[in-house]
C-alpha cells in the first residue's frame, strides 16, 4: 500500500453531512442474496458492520444502541420470558436480552444468514451470545414470520435497517398489526425509529403507521455517535403498557451494574423529548 494512503469509509446524507472513519483494512466483502456486506477494521471504532454502504454497528459504540433498544422495554415488563428480535443479525440486541434472568427463549428472525455468519466470525464481542441455548435463530423474512402469530411474545424488538432495501417491509401497517397480534397481554414492542434530525420524513411516515395500529406509541431518544446526526430514536409501542408505569427496579439495578450507558436515571429520562421531536411525532 502506498505510504500515507488514507483509506476512509464515509456515510453521507443527501445534503452531504455524514460520518468519515479512517480504515485499517477490509476484513470481509461480499454480496448476499439481499445486500452488500462489509466488515472493516478502523482505529477509532474497532470493527464495523456495513450493509449496502450504511453503518449498522461497531465494536466501540454499539452499546449506545443495543442497551437502549433492549433494557428500556425489558425492564418495563415484570417478567419477560419470550422475546422476539426481528433483524438484528449482528446479535447485539440478543446479547443484552439474555442478561435478564427471566428470559426463557429469544427468537432471532434475520433475513440474511450471511450477516449472522459474518458477525459470529468477525464481531465476537457483539455476536458471541448467539450460540446460547435459549436462542432460536430463524433465517427468514420477518414479514412472513409474523403472519398469523397470536399472543406469543412478551417483548418484540424491531432491530431493522433504514426503510430501504431488504428492511422495507418492516415499515408497514400490515407488519405492525401482525406484531401487535403476536404480543401477549402486557407486551411491548420497541422498533428503532431513525434519526429525529437526519430522517424526519421517514420518522413521520413511520409514526403515522404506528399510531394507526397501537393505542400507545411513545418515542424515546438517545445519542448514537455513528448514525446519521448522532442522535437516534426508538418507538415504545403497546396496547396496554405506558412507559414508566412499571419499572422493575431490581433488574434495573442488576443490569446497570454491567452496562456502559443504561441505569435507573437514564431509564427515567429517555422519554423526555425536545419540542421539535414532540412536534414531529404529534404531527405524524
Ligand atoms: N439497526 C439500525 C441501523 C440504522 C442505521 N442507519 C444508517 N446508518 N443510516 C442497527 C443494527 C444493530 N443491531
Amino acid at each position: 500500500m502506498a505510504e500515507n494512503m488514507d483509506l476512509r469509509y464515509t456515510e453521507m446524507s443527501e445534503e452531504g453531512m455524514g460520518l468519515s472513519v479512517k480504515v485499517n483494512s477490509t476484513l470481509f466483502h461480499d454480496e448476499s442474496d439481499f445486500q452488500t456486506i462489509d466488515i472493516i477494521d478502523t482505529p477509532a471504532l474497532g470493527k464495523m458492520l456495513i450493509l449496502d454502504g450504511l453503518v449498522m454497528t461497531s465494536d466501540r459504540d454499539e452499546f449506545f444502541y443495543h442497551e437502549m433498544i433492549s433494557h428500556v422495554p425489558m425492564n418495563s415488563h415484570p417478567c419477560p420470558k419470550s422475546v422476539l428480535v426481528i433483524g438484528g443479525g449482528d446479535g447485539g440486541t440478543v446479547r443484552e436480552i439474555l442478561r435478564h434472568p427471566c428470559v426463557e427463549k429469544v427468537v432471532l428472525c434475520e433475513i440474511d444468514g450471511m450477516v449472522v455468519d459474518c458477525c459470529k466470525k468477525y464481531l465476537p464481542n457483539i455476536a458471541g451470545k448467539l450460540d446460547d441455548s435459549r436462542v432460536d435463530i430463524q433465517i427468514r423474512d420477518g414479514v412472513e414470520y409474523m403472519k398469523g402469530k397470536k399472543e406469543e411474545f412478551d417483548i418484540i424488538l424491531i432491530d431493522s435497517t433504514d426503510p430501504l432495501g431488504p428492511g422495507v417491509g418492516l415499515f408497514t401497517e400490515e407488519f405492525y398489526t401482525n406484531v401487535k397480534n403476536a404480543l401477549k397481554k402486557g407486551g411491548i414492542m420497541v422498533a428503532q425509529s431513525e434519526s429525529p434530525v437526519a430522517d424526519q420524513k421517514e420518522m413521520k411516515l413511520m409514526y403515522a403507521l404506528l399510531k394507526k395500529v397501537f393505542p400507545i406509541v411513545r418515542p424515546y431518544v438517545g445519542p448514537m455517535p455513528i448514525y446519521p446526526a448522532g442522535y437516534w430514536s426508538w418507538a415504545f409501542c403497546s396496547v396496554d403498557v405506558e412507559p414508566l408505569s412499571y419499572i422493575d427496579e431490581k433488574r434495573v439495578e442488576e443490569i446497570s451494574k454491567n452496562s456502559k450507558l443504561y441505569n435507573a436515571d437514564i431509564h427515567r429520562s429517555v422519554f423526555a423529548l425536545p419540542n421539535f421531536v414532540k412536534k414531529l411525532v404529534s404531527e405524524a
